[in-house]
């Protein structure tokens, strides 16, 4: 059976999406970062870069998100344009990797910049808080044309965005007002969170427990470059 490892972050989660919109049965195996589970001999077998989401079926391994994503889909034929809808398909694949190396990373760093680095943070918080505005802002404008990324298609591409948008008030540190900004952003994720698939996904994830606390220990495991910082 398809395995599928994960924690409640926003990458696992469009694999939880679009495993509950394929509903395909799947074993669940948890890997809490916080606690360094991602640098098992077991786990690195799957993914070998230590992060989550990964899968593996049989002797498939698949790993990165958007990987995942274009694989399963590619594999049930659904929610993902064949190659000989060369038009559909090119669409999917750029924004697919815009997301994947556009909108994942600088909400990533943004986030971290704005909520976990120390002062004197100036810099780095202005740069990857412009580029993630940037980003989110070339698909709200997408989006005012478009009801779905791909335009009537509901596809991969949306659950991607998914995983993200559902946090940006976090990811951007502009509570309400956010959804003032990007409210093409606000009305594709209200129609996908009224999937039932997206009900399930999240439903999925409250029954397992992470590490919170983020210690010492959580650290060393999250964040392991600051250990240079140390040396003489
Ligand atoms: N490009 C990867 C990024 C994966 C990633 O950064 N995963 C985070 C959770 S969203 C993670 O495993 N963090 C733990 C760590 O960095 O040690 C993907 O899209 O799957």
């Amino acid at each position: 059976m398809l395995k599928f490892f994960f924690n409640a972050a926003p990458n696992p989660m469009k694999i939880a999406l679009l495993l509950e919109e394929l509903g395909l049965p799947f074993e669940a195996v948890p890997v809490d970062t916080r606690k360094g589970e991602q640098f098992t001999p077991e786990f690195l077998a799957v993914n070998p870069n230590a992060k989550v989401p990964a899968i593996s079926d049989g002797d498939v391994t698949v790993f990165d998100s958007n990987a995942i994503l274009l694989f399963l889909a590619d594999r049930e034929q659904k929610f993902v344009p064949g190659i000989g809808q060369a038009k559909e398909r090119g669409l999917l694949l750029s924004w697919l990797l815009f997301i994947a190396s556009g909108i994942g990373p600088f909400s990533g760093q943004s986030v971290h910049f704005r909520h976990v680095a120390p002062e004197p943070k100036e810099y780095p918080l202005n740069r990857y808080d412009f580029e993630a505005h940037r980003h989110w802002t070339v698909l709200e404008k997408h989006l005012s044309q478009n009801t779905y990324i791909l335009g009537d298609t509901y596809s991969i591409a949306d659950m991607a965005l998914w995983g993200w948008a559902r946090l940006l008030p976090y990811v951007l540190g502009t509570g309400d007002a956010t959804w003032t900004q990007y409210p093409h952003i606000k009305r594709l994720l209200d129609l996908v969170n009224a999937r039932p698939a997206a009900q399930r996904a999240e439903a999925f994830k409250a029954k397992y427990t992470f590490k919170t606390e983020m210690d010492a220990d959580a650290k060393k495991f999250m964040f392991p470059q600051n250990e240079r910082l140390t040396r003489p």
